[in-house]
């Protein structure tokens, strides 16, 4: 995988240090710049990774593929759980053992102290001696943490919507997207993409292909455009055609975190201002494997932009799944999705008691 986005991730390298570049490297890259063969090579190599990643998962029920993506959080905590219940009784050394083993899995100082208070309460108020018994308790407890009211509009699936994806860079905005594109047109919606991370060319075109292989269409400008004109742009031509669901991708770097949420803000001001009678949302996407930092990240963007609803991508890759108990309890923003794997069908709607089954049931 990482080999065949090589190309996205050079350009992109190549873009930042621009300011660094001397003028004989800017010669050799010019020089490289004027193969068209190359560039068309890279196309198809990128064409063919998007095409792989349509075809993966296919056949697999999508509760199996959510397991398989949970299974090392699965691993690292029901595993240790299970193991110190079967052979140890319920007292406050196995509490302590059972706080250590929800912090350590990311679950957050906060949810695992609520949690253990609610489990030491019920083991009590119900007499529990069977210590089998505790982990069906702890599976009550973190569907319950988990259970988070939404506002309603977000859910009024009939309503046109602008949905804004922004988070920092590698999280996977782009690629979500794209999975988001598939399941609106699925469901028979009309969609349409917006390519407002003008900051790389590579961005660009790497919407643009995916809009290719979705058969959807896209609105795209040049590279270092304004991404706010293209957000207006796409707006009016979705209101126009009365396109069900626009998604917007941003960029998730530039030259500084200032710049960047400057850049934000203006994109759902205006955004905001041209909608029409479309509901505007703002998803945040956060890489599981970045752990802890992510709800750093989400405080700032949240700060800045007001956050709706969050996309917790790369699940599969850590064996700290807790982070999503962390997210929705200390953030109180509702995680709306979860990504579990590259393939396009490995983004789930976020639904608490499945999520907790497959991650301890
Ligand atoms: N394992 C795994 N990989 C994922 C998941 N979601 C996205 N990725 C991968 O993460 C990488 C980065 O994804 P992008 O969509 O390009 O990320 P981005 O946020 O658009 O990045 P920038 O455009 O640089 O800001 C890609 O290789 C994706 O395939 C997931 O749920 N699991
Ligand atoms: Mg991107």
């Amino acid at each position: 995988m990482i080999k065949e986005m090589r190309w996205f991730r050079g350009f992109r390298d190549s873009e930042y240090d621009n300011d660094k570049e001397t003028n004989e490297e800017k010669d050799v890259e010019a020089g490289e710049n004027d193969s068209a063969k190359a560039e068309d090579d890279e196309r198809a190599r990128e064409t063919e990774y998007i095409d792989q990643k349509i075809q993966e998962g296919k056949g697999t029920s999508w509760f199996e593929r959510l397991k398989k993506g949970l299974l090392k959080s699965r691993e690292n905590i029901v595993g240790q759980i299970s193991s110190l219940l079967s052979i140890r009784k319920i007292d406050e050394e196995l509490w302590d053992d059972i706080e250590a083993i929800l912090i350590q899995a990311d679950i957050g100082i906060q949810s695992t102290m609520r949690i253990i208070d609610n489990l030491k309460d019920r083991v009590a108020m119900q007499k529990i001696n069977e210590s089998e018994q505790v982990i069906e308790l702890l599976k009550e407890e973190l569907v319950d943490i988990l259970r988070f009211e939404s506002p309603q509009t977000l859910h009024d699936t009939t309503a046109r919507r602008v949905i804004l994806v922004v988070g920092v860079n590698g999280t996977g905005k782009t690629t979500t997207i794209a999975k988001l594109a598939r399941r609106y047109v699925n469901a028979g919606k009309s969609v349409l993409l917006a390519a407002a991370d003008t900051f790389r060319a590579a961005a660009i075109e790497q919407l643009d292909i995916w809009a290719k292989r979705l058969n959807v269409d896209i609105i795209k400008h040049e590279r270092g455009s304004d991404p706010a004109a293209v957000v207006y742009d796409a707006i009016h031509a979705a209101n126009a055609r009365k396109t069900d669901i626009l998604l917007i991708d941003t960029a998730g770097r530039l030259h500084t975190y200032v710049n960047l949420m400057e850049e934000l803000k203006k994109i759902k001001r205006i955004a905001d201002r041209e909608k029409g009678n479309a509901q505007l949302e703002t998803l945040l996407v956060i890489d599981a494997t970045t752990g802890q930092n992510g709800i750093a990240q989400a405080r700032l963007f949240d700060e800045a932009l007001k956050v709706d609803g969050i996309i917790l991508t790369k699940l599969d890759g850590t064996a700290k799944g807790g982070i999503v108990l962390a997210i929705q309890d200390e953030l109180k923003i509702p995680v709306r999705y979860v990504g579990v794997g590259e393939g396009m069908e490995d983004l789930h709607e976020f639904n608490p008691k499945e999520f907790v089954e497959a991650l301890v049931g």
